[in-house]
């Protein structure tokens, strides 16, 4: 049954949980697979000055759109994975390093209860700090995926090292983060820059430019990459930039770039990519005020969200790949 936007917990105001799930905030309470967590959070905007704090209320608010069942697959996703929302992290803006503390011991406490969790950003920096506590839980190697029209090397900005110009910077200085096991997916245009394409070859990092997105096919080019960030099964962490995609399908975000991913190549490559599970996900940088008036980039961003939350429900019920022509 579609879900009724009045019939389900709010967090705060009219902000429902994610797919209208329980809405758990006490963290020793959780008796969950999976925990959505909200990270409201931005620092500097490197070129126009839309906020992504908002876009975990609006991503859940566009949630309620789907329901558990879900036709390309023919499962309830719901019946095969226990789905808490926790809320959001109490973040103190201005002070990053406080607000990314508090970030990572909420995770820590959601991994303490055996769920995995699903982070809405937020900006790009936050992917940081949820990767150091999951990386820390999961152990030594860890990797990661990452779709994202830039590549995020930088090793700070103007000083700071925690901002969303130096996520992949900071992740790959992790112990945990095996080189070997880091793929990033889609990366193009003139706003990388330069110093980042000499780094990444030098570290053996694994980038897919979206024009071999392109050539290759989405679908191609993640298996491939799944099998570089997790080539005996252990489920790495997945990230999702929405900038990867076309601004014609997600134009709410600050650094767009036109070209890019299609919502069905996103939706295709998310589901390929959590085909071993993860131990972590987050879909970061929507900013709900350069959004259009139908919510397009925020519903896409659900979408995702949802998606992920299937391929975990298809790992429990023999269903990996149901979504595939046969
Ligand atoms: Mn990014």
């Amino acid at each position: 049954m579609p879900i009724s936007p009045t019939n389900v917990p709010k967090i705060y105001g009219d902000v429902p949980a994610f797919m209208g799930v329980d809405y758990t905030p006490k963290l020793d309470d959780i008796k969950a697979d999976v925990a959505i967590i909200g990270m409201p959070y931005d620092g500097i905007s490197t070129f126009r000055g839309g906020a992504t704090r908002r876009a975990p209320q609006e991503i859940r608010k566009y949630s309620l759109l789907f329901s558990s069942y879900n036709f390309d697959w023919d499962m309830h996703a719901l019946d095969h994975v226990r789905v808490v929302d926790c809320g959001d992290v109490d973040v103190l803006p201005g002070d990053t390093p406080e607000s990314y503390n508090r970030l990572e011991k909420r995770i820590f406490e959601i991994q303490k209860s055996g769920a995995v969790p699903i982070m809405i950003g937020g900006d790009h920096g936050v992917t940081f700090p949820a990767v150091k506590s999951v990386a820390e839980k999961s152990g030594k190697p860890s990797g990661f995926l990452l779709f994202d029209t830039h590549l995020d090397l930088s090793e700070d900005f103007n000083n700071d090292l925690l901002t969303r110009a130096s996520p992949v910077k900071r992740i790959i200085e992790l112990d945990e983060i095996d080189y070997n096991r880091v793929a990033i997916i889609g990366c193009k245009g003139p706003r990388n820059l330069p110093e980042w394409t000499p780094l990444y070859k030098e570290l053996g990092l694994k980038v897919y430019s979206d024009r071999e997105v392109q050539v290759r096919g989405i679908e191609n080019v993640t298996r491939e990459a799944l099998k570089i960030v997790s080539p005996d099964g252990k489920p790495p962490y997945i990230s999702v930039d929405i900038d990867a995609i076309d601004p014609a399908f997600a134009p709410g975000t600050n650094s767009l770039e036109p070209g890019g991913l299609t919502s069905r190549e996103i939706i295709n490559g998310v589901r390929i990519a959590s085909e071993n599970g993860f131990c972590g996900f987050d879909l970061v940088e929507v900013s709900p005020e350069f959004d259009v008036k139908s919510g397009i980039t925020s519903t896409l961003a659900a979408r995702i969200i949802v998606e992920a939350i299937c391929s975990l429900a298809a790992l429990r019920c023999n269903k990996i790949g149901a979504w595939e022509l046969k």
